[in-house]
């Protein structure tokens, strides 16, 4: 299982973006075009990600950089931009989520939660979503990668939000 997300948007993500999120979307766009001509120097993209707010690890926006341009223009025009901002948008209110579900777990506030307390949580879990004894110890080995026992905020996103 590839356990890396993939920053590429995906076309749903525009539809469920709200009038404030769009216009937000919207000014990003008209503010990167810097010559106002309709689109942004694919060079702009590392500067305008990180002015939203998303700081992109390297290899991430290598990926952006290959797969934003459609149609190979050399640059982003809006078509390629909404729905790369509207995954952008999506991906941190998500994380927003499961922050708050996080910390809800993570009861003494410790910045973790131990494996055995994930455990319980998929135990409860189990009989809704039909999982066995060995897929819930598949999971919790899957998730606490660097297996130290203890289930890190990364580690507990990655578990939810890998499909
Ligand atoms: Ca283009
Ligand atoms: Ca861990």
């Amino acid at each position: 299982m590839d356990r890396r997300r993939s920053v590429i948007p995906k076309e749903d993500d525009v539809v469920e973006l709200n009038d404030s999120q769009m216009a937000s979307i919207k000014d990003a766009f008209r503010n990167a075009d810097i010559n106002h001509n309709g689109h942004i120097p694919k060079a702009k993209l590392a500067d305008l990600m990180r002015t939203l707010g998303h700081d992109l690890k390297q290899h991430e926006l290598r990926d952006l950089m290959e797969h934003v341009d459609t149609d190979g223009s050399g640059t982003i025009e809006w078509d390629e931009f909404l729905p790369l901002m509207a995954a952008m948008v999506k991906e941190k209110e998500e994380q927003a989520f499961y922050k708050q579900l996080f910390k809800m777990l993570d009861k003494k506030n410790k910045g973790y939660i131990s494996c055995s307390a994930l455990r319980d949580i998929l135990h409860g879990m189990a009989e809704q979503v039909d999982l066995t004894e060995d897929e819930i110890d598949h999971m919790i080995q899957e998730t606490d990668e660097d297996q130290n026992g203890e289930v890190s905020f990364e580690e507990f996103y990655k578990l939810m939000t890998t499909e």
